[in-house]
């Protein structure tokens, strides 16, 4: 059993289209709360987060926009991350992905209080690895994982609380990368399982070794699940689709062997679309998926013996 702490946070300011700060109504709507309760777990809503107003931080990169919302944002969602961490596991609902600014900021500031190693699961279409002086589009949305790497161009945010070795990073679906992403990803060596080596090797190894790794470091693992990871044929819901994701067994199975590995410590939901949705289908997708997460099986028999 596990306490479920939701936490919304409807932030649309890290890309351009309008919608995803529909997201926690969505997730809400598409009863969350119930299917976490329905497998056994305690539920904590939070609310939605409302962060204070910007300061008005700008930066070198006249594309980019929105900086100091999202500087707020990143700073509230830090500090609810980081209380929540002590109490439970934080689900943080988005929200665009800019939201994983401020929840990487607080999971790892919470796991320097416990003197252990931050891992970090990012399962994405995209490698959201510009810095806001590299980003073309000005969308802040693409920068967390760089963030949490620890690269540098982010003087409007606060200093990242302690950067993530490339080691504790693995990127997973993986088939969107820019070419000042791809540059920079080369002077890191981070887990890169893109869609190719996906295709070649499957899922299950791959998860598995990174799994392993977070076990034997006795690590807390963040997981970033980025709607647009799925393919938009069973995912429709996002700004920036991609095609050739994972599929609706692939997906499920990622949450399967998550669960079983019980290493998960706070997750993200991120870059859900309502307003592009059909008829509710991929906010009831990710829904069912954190079921798959959490413990839901198709076949459970308790151990016996016959
Ligand atoms: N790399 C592109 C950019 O920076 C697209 C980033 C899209 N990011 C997300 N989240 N949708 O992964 O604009
Ligand atoms: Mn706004
Ligand atoms: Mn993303
Ligand atoms: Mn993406």
């Amino acid at each position: 059993m596990t306490h479920c702490i939701l936490i919304g946070a409807p932030v649309d300011e890290g890309q351009r289209r309008l919608g995803c700060l529909m997201g926690p109504a969505a997730y809400r709507v598409a009863g969350l709360a119930r299917t976490l309760a329905e497998l056994g777990h305690s539920v904590e809503d939070r609310g939605d987060l409302i962060p204070a107003p910007g300061r008005g931080e700008t930066c070198d990169n006249p594309a980019v926009h929105h900086l100091p919302e999202v500087v707020a944002w990143t700073e509230a969602l830090a500090a609810a991350a980081t209380t929540a961490m002590g109490a439970g596991l934080p689900i943080f609902l988005g929200g665009d992905h800019s939201l994983a600014l401020g929840t990487l900021s607080g999971v790892t500031a919470h796991a320097e209080t416990l003197d252990r190693p931050q891992f970090v699961l990012w399962l994405d279409a995209h490698s959201d690895f510009h810095t806001p002086l590299t980003t073309v589009s000005g969308n802040l949305h693409g920068t967390p994982m760089a963030y949490a790497a620890g690269r540098s161009g982010f003087d409007a945010l606060p200093p990242f609380p302690a950067p993530i070795p490339a080691e504790r990073i693995c990127m997973f679906g993986i088939r969107s990368v820019d070419p000042a992403e791809h540059a920079a990803l080369l002077r890191y060596d981070i887990a890169m399982n893109d869609m190719r080596v996906l295709d070649e090797r499957g899922i299950v190894a791959p998860l598995r070794e990174f799994l392993d790794r977070v076990r034997a470091a006795n690590g807390l693992l963040h997981v970033s699940l980025d709607v647009d990871f799925l393919d938009p044929s069973i995912a429709p819901a996002v700004g920036t689709t991609v095609p050739g994701g994972a599929t609706f067994r692939e997906a499920h199975l990622v949450c399967e062997l998550l669960h079983e590995s019980g290493l998960m410590t706070s997750l993200d939901l991120v870059e859900l679309n309502p307003f592009l949705d059909d008829r509710g289908r991929t906010a009831k997708l990710i829904v069912d998926l954190v079921g798959s997460l959490m413990g839901r099986k198709v076949f459970d028999r308790p151990t016996r013996s016959f």
